[in-house]
């Protein structure tokens, strides 16, 4: 399997994330890639690789490849919101962008149809929660890691739009995108819970625009995908498919429940399956065959696996007690769906065993092909 990781991803290193009325240190933290990165050292699994985004024709490629999935102007704050913000004060340069109001849904009476010029306020705007730190190397650092999701799709589709070495790189079972910061919570115009670039979506509209009539996403972390979800929540060619943690009582509370299944075209083409906090391997897998049934009844070609690794007993966030042996089998049975698949990089906080419980998957998942 090749990887593409991303060497950016350290010019994102938020400072504090707001938790229950007090900022305390990031839980999302570069260390965890490094970790993933070191165990694939110890057990390789294919080439190491990386996206080279110097060329003119690369960056646009991976721009068109963005606005496939998030909007234009939310693209157009991210790639100048350092700058605004520094611009406010100058003393901002010191300190985290961190959003503290937002817009309630209309029926509060807010309105969404103006934007304020207040940058604060436009932070708010486009966000969702204040646990997502914006620093002078957000926009870079996810802008490449989006750039290793589009080069993992272009990898198990066997083309080369620009931004892909191609060696090993031709129609390849699976490709994993090793990056951070995570994607699966940033929507078309949102970001929030750590994530600003939907990296999985990417990876899926690539495959769509790549020729790959049906598409399945299967997200494993232990939050709902709600990103991933609300950017396909209307289609048909996308099926989004989502085992996390009940949103009654888990992050991100405000969408990820049973009776979500998608509308319009994309009524039928959503699936939950919220388990209580505490959940372990015996239930954790009945809903992972549930999920695994369901790509295979939509009649899926490809598959994109938005993989956390927060599920895991010791993850300082999250509420499963899965353990590192049992990441091996959800691979074998992630490959049990015989689809090309895309592995993107999302949660997994217990920063000493993330590489271990992500190379397992990633080794059991290769084991079985
Ligand atoms: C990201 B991923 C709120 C902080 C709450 C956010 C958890 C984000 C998880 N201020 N925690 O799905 O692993
Ligand atoms: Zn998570």
């Amino acid at each position: 399997m090749n990887t593409f990781h991303n060497p950016e991803h350290t010019r994102h290193v938020g400072q504090h994330e707001m938790f229950r009325g007090k900022l305390v240190p990031c839980h999302e933290v570069p260390a965890r890639l490094d970790h993933v990165l070191a165990e694939l050292q110890r057990r390789p699994l294919g080439p190491l690789l990386t996206p080279d985004l110097t060329s003119a024709t690369a960056s646009a490629t991976l721009d068109a490849a963005l606005a496939r999935v998030h909007h234009a102007d939310y693209l157009a704050f991210l790639a100048s919101a350092w700058a605004e913000w520094v611009a406010m004060d100058p003393a901002n340069a010191a300190q985290d962008a961190l959003p503290s109001v937002w817009p309630l849904p209309n029926r509060h009476g807010f309105r969404t149809d103006r934007l304020p010029r207040n940058f604060a306020a436009r932070l708010g705007a486009y966000s969702f929660d204040s646990g997502s730190p914006l620093t002078a190397g957000t926009w870079v650092a996810a802008r490449a890691g989006a750039a290793c999701a589009l080069a993992a799709a272009q990898c198990v589709l066997g083309t080369d739009t620009g931004t892909t070495p191609t060696r090993g790189c031709h129609g390849e079972r699976a490709a994993f995108a090793l990056t951070r910061p995570p994607g699966h919570h940033a929507g078309p115009d949102f970001f929030g819970g750590y994530c600003f670039l939907n990296n999985a979506a990417v990876a899926a509209q690539a495959l769509r625009d790549g020729g790959v009539e049906r598409v399945a996403v299967l997200d494993v972390d232990y939050h709902h995908g709600n990103g991933t979800q609300t950017i396909f929540y209307e289609r048909a060619d996308v099926l989004t498919v989502s085992v996390h943690g009940d949103p009654a009582t888990e992050y991100p509370f405000f969408l990820g429940h049973a009776d979500e299944r998608g509308t319009g075209a994309g009524e039928g083409f959503n699936l939950n399956l919220p388990l209580p906090r505490g959940t372990g391997l015996a239930a954790w897998r009945v809903a992972l065959d549930t999920a695994l049934q369901a790509v295979a009844d939509f009649g899926a070609q490809a598959l994109v696996v938005p993989l956390g690794l927060d599920t895991f007993a010791g993850d300082p966030i999250s509420g499963f007690t899965l353990q590192s042996a049992d990441y091996l089998g959800v691979g074998a049975a992630l490959a049990s769906a015989g689809l090309p698949t895309v592995f993107t990089f999302e949660g997994g906080y217990a920063v000493d065993e993330v590489g271990v419980n992500a190379v397992n998957v990633l080794q059991g998942f290769e084991q079985t092909t």
